[in-house]
């Protein structure tokens, strides 16, 4: 029973990392991080499912670079692009700030399946670094 239940595992696992080599940069996870181009602000964007077509609740984790201390007050902004083809979406979440460093992107809208670049922007202190993360809606 243990190894019948070990041996389905292991077929899952190696049966996804298959899979994941053919890609190309399909993470189907919402999960992203990236220090921001300026290297002051730390992004995490994270979302209890993957991103779909239609609307999206994004959570938006916001840390120093410098001391991985939360930032408060960063006026966070998100902005979708679908590069392929030259759009945006029609109109971006007004954002949310629910402290320590957390923030919350309600219904961000993602009108079509394909590749989609979301931008996002915050305030540290006076500057304003940004970041870009890529995902295939589907
Ligand atoms: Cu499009």
């Amino acid at each position: 029973m243990k190894w019948d239940r070990f041996g389905f595992l292991a077929v899952s696992v190696l049966g996804a990392l298959v899979a994941g080599c053919g890609e190309t940069d399909s993470v189907v996870d919402a999960y992203r991080e990236s220090d921001g181009d300026l290297r002051l602000v730390h992004f995490v964007v994270d979302a209890d499912s993957p991103l779909v077509q239609g609307t999206n609740d994004l959570r938006i984790s916001l840390r120093e670079v410098a001391s991985d201390a939360p930032i408060t007050g960063a006026n966070p902004t998100i902005m979708a692009m679908m590069p392929a083809m030259a759009h945006g979406n029609s109109e971006s979440p007004a954002i949310k700030e629910l402290g320590e460093g957390a923030y919350l992107a309600p219904g961000l809208s993602l009108p079509m399946a394909g590749r989609w670049e979301i931008h996002l922007g915050a305030m540290l202190a006076d500057k304003h670094d940004s970041v870009k993360f890529t995902y295939d809606v589907r």
